[in-house]
């Protein structure tokens, strides 16, 4: 088979996602990957089913992954899924968004800019180099993934844009096709969904324009074919299939504060002090794990990011 061994991915893994793969999803995979050598020359080409995932060629190992935790194995990262365009269940996502039509893709980027411009989802996969890196992942129901993610800081978008002195705040609205999205005909949500982050947030470096996971493009149900990851925030922060990135003066809305702003407010950053209203956040369950470890402030990457909320009641501010 095509698919090659890769250094990132311990060989325990790589035995139990190709066991989970099935044989049409490989065929599939092995003629993509034909396709895309054959295209080498004008760039990344991607067919339009990138279902099985594409392999990424020169992965660099960002020095801003997480270490010493093992990765979550890639069959629940890709069955184990929130993704309410797909239906609430977590297995919706993988089993109902593999005709999702992820080319042609763009996504604008508009707002508060001297430089609006409509990216190609294939310029973005040539923007900047394409890093691993492996963050923690969690999520505000409990639970928690560690996720060898592939893409780039975010910043290298917002730099190209020229945001003006008026952009305080940045919105990342999801695809809302109901043609393609049987969540999308109900009202489960506000659809598109929509989440955001003030300015400083967007630009730190561990905020990623995310394009695959694994050493591939992103399977549908993880938000193909481009999403965010912040990875000091509940997960739900994290926006998937995102068509629109867009400046602006005054905090945005967002989807969850929109169904439940008691619950959930436009920060939520992962914080074991602040429990839900509904359930303490103290502790988590790692995917794969039995038992209960620790929640970290956020995330773990306190070192990193704890200075951009120097001074704010992080109860107030949730
Ligand atoms: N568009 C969209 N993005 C979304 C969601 C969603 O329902 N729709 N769910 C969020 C939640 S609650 C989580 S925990 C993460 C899960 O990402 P993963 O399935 O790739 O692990 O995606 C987030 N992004
Ligand atoms: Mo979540």
């Amino acid at each position: 088979m095509l698919i090659k061994r890769s250094a990132l991915i311990p060989p325990s893994e790589i035995t139990s996602k190709h066991r989970y793969v099935n044989r049409r999803e490989f065929m599939q995979a092995g003629a993509a990957l034909g396709a895309a050598a054959g295209l080498a020359a004008a760039g990344l080409a991607f067919p339009r089913s990138a279902h099985a995932g594409i392999k990424l060629p020169d992965l660099r190992k960002s020095p801003l992954s997480t270490s010493g935790e093992a990765l979550t194995p890639y069959k629940d990262v890709i069955t184990y899924n929130n993704y309410y365009e797909f239906g609430t269940g977590k297995d919706d996502p993988s089993e109902t968004s593999g005709k999702l039509r992820t080319r042609p893709w763009s996504v604008a980027v508009e707002g508060e800019v001297s430089k609006p411009k409509v990216f190609d989802v294939d310029e973005l996969f040539k923007l900047a180099p394409l890093e691993e890196r492996v963050y923690r992942m969690r999520c505000v129901e409990g639970w928690s993934m560690v996720i060898p993610w592939v893409g780039y800081s975010l910043s290298e978008v917002v730099k190209r844009v020229r945001p003006t002195s008026k952009a305080k705040f940045v919105q990342f609205i999801s695809l809302a096709d109901p043609e393609q999205m049987h969540g999308v005909r109900m009202p489960i949500l506000d659809w598109p969904y929509s989440e955001g982050l003030r300015m400083d947030e967007a630009m730190h470096p561990l905020t990623i324009l995310c394009l695959g996971l694994y050493g591939e493009t992103l399977p549908n149900q993880d938000g193909a074919p481009v999403r965010v990851v912040i990875p000091w925030k509940y997960g739900f922060k994290s926006g998937k299939s995102i068509i629109k990135i867009r400046f602006v003066e005054e905090q945005p809305m967002t989807t969850w504060a929109l169904a439940n702003a008691r619950e959930y407010g436009f920060y939520s950053n992962v914080n074991p002090e602040v429990d839900h209203p509904r359930w303490s956040q103290a502790k988590e369950r790692r995917i794969g794990e039995f038992g209960k470890r620790p929640t970290l402030m956020f995330n773990g990457y306190g070192e990193q990011v704890a200075s951009l909320y120097a001074g704010m009641d992080l109860r107030k501010y949730y």
